[in-house]
């Protein structure tokens, strides 16, 4: 992405189009972890059906692919704590009926704790050596990581978002990020919920009033949008 010709792209989006400048935009994935995604992690534990965020996959390795190919920042997050779970708040540790609470063993190991299997993300969209993967222990990206200084270092202004889930750490992420003064483009098809009716709502919940949290765009049209610029 060395031509100018090549740096601006407009997005084909809700609640109207977006023109970013690429070279000012990362792509941030949040949390396809196994613990989320499979069968025996977090998500299970808490009594949801995690087929439900397979659909997410395609679309975000689409996104990920053009994103690779055209030189843009990429972010990967993971949600977890350390082993000794001293960033791990009592208040989240040991709320509800969960199956398993974080930190318990489970067939990925440890249940969202940093190093386990189950912690990792998955195969489909493992990060390369040279991306950057952002450890939180909350739901937002932002809160108690290095999300801030490494968007600054590298001049972003502008965000492609998407990842599991839709109305958890998607949404906070993107309600942080939007306080902080960065654009949004939530990635529709590249999230999903549990829930699905959480996610066409936690998708609405972002771009009402005019985009009160930010944009929607579907995969395709970020793709075509990317696409477009290389070949103006
Ligand atoms: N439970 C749920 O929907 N989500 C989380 O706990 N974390 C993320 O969304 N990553």
């Amino acid at each position: 992405m060395t031509n100018s010709s090549d740096r601006l792209g407009k997005i084909v989006a809700e609640p109207e189009p977006i023109e970013l400048d690429w070279t000012k935009t990362a792509l941030v994935i949040i949390d396809m972890q196994r613990d989320f995604m499979e069968p025996g992690g977090f998500g299970e534990t808490l009594g949801n059906d995690v087929s439900q965020l397979a659909r997410a996959v395609q679309p975000i390795r689409s996104v990920l692919s053009a994103a690779r190919d055209v030189g843009m920042l990429v972010i990967h997050t993971r949600e977890g704590h350390l082993p000794d779970l001293s960033d791990a708040p009592p208040a989240k540790v040991e709320r509800g009926a969960p199956s398993l609470r974080i930190g318990d063993p489970g067939p990925m190991g440890r249940i969202l704790i940093r190093g386990e299997t189950g912690h990792d993300i998955i195969p489909e969209l493992y990060p390369l050596d040279s991306e950057i993967v952002i450890d939180k222990p909350g739901k937002g990206a932002f809160y108690a990581t290095e999300m801030s200084d490494i968007l600054q270092k590298y001049g972003i202004e502008n965000l492609l978002v998407c990842g599991v889930t839709t109305e958890v750490c998607v949404n906070t992420t993107v309600r942080e990020a939007n306080d902080r003064g960065y654009r949004c483009i939530v990635i529709s098809d590249g999230c999903a919920s549990y829930f699905p009716e959480f996610h066409e709502i936690g998708l609405k919940m972002i771009k009402a009033q005019g985009g009160i949290f930010g944009w929607v765009a579907s995969s395709a049209a970020v793709l075509e949008a990317l696409k477009t610029s290389k070949t103006e």
